[in-house]
């Protein structure tokens, strides 16, 4: 068993991917006639794919067959898809590399946990596949965030207890997800929309060198 491993959600803590999922979503939604704002893709964050039409759906008062509802799901993926395959490099948040750095000079495992169907493509995109020992995303779990499954099945992969896990999430689903498997939340973004987070910064720059010591050598004394 390694000793204690990290665990990243990808949209909103690794890559923006939000802004090109509302971009999909929005065209779809024109073609509906369903007003669709960047308020109502707040709401879309952390969700998956399936559950976010679903919503789009319930917001247009539209009921469609099964068969409508694959085509449009379809539909809005392939869209979504056309957006992010100009991805590269600088759409990497700022520091993130650094953590990812930080963590791969001191060996300790890292792992992505995220809803998104997408996440190996997007993150060989961004250059960042290597860094991570295990990729848990929509295609593995079968229980949407705040369910911890998605977690759980990261840290088996990475062959670290969950409670010697830490996790990074930006949507107040997943810091319950992490909670409840009864890893170290962090939230990345607003403190007072994530305060269920064990710790929580706006964004990786607030994050210093000390603070990621300090949290090493706190899941180390756990360990003893
Ligand atoms: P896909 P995360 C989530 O990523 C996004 O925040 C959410 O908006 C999206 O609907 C979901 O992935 C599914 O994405 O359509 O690519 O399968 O935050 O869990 O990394
Ligand atoms: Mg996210």
């Amino acid at each position: 068993m390694n000793k204690t491993g990290f665990i990243f959600d990808l949209d909103g803590v690794i890559v923006d991917t939000a802004k090109y999922h509302y971009l999909a979503w929005k065209n779809l939604a024109e073609e509906l006639g369903i007003e669709f704002t960047e308020e109502d893709n707040e709401k879309f964050k952390g969700v998956s794919r399936r559950r976010c039409l679903e919503i789009l759906l319930e917001m247009g008062g539209i009921t469609v067959s099964d068969e409508q509802f694959e085509s449009w799901l379809q539909e809005k993926n392939e869209d979504y898809l056309r957006y992010i395959s100009k991805m590269d490099e600088t759409e990497i948040l700022p520091n993130v590399q650094r953590v990812l750095e930080y963590l791969k000079e001191r060996d300790i495992p890292m792992a992505l946990g995220s809803a998104s169907k997408n996440a190996i493509p997007i993150l060989e995109k961004v250059s960042l596949l290597p860094y991570f020992k295990a990729v848990v995303d929509g295609n593995a779990v079968t229980k949407a965030k705040p369910d911890p499954e998605v977690f759980l099945i990261a840290a088996e992969e990475l062959g670290v207890n969950p409670s010697h896990c830490v996790v990074f999430e930006d949507a107040v689903a997943g810091i319950e997800a992490a909670n409840s498997a009864k890893m170290l939340s962090i939230g990345i973004g607003n403190s007072e929309v994530l305060s269920q987070a064990a710790y929580s910064f706006e964004d990786f720059t607030e994050m210093d060198i000390e603070f990621l010591d300090k949290l090493v050598d706190t899941l180390e004394e756990r360990i003893k």
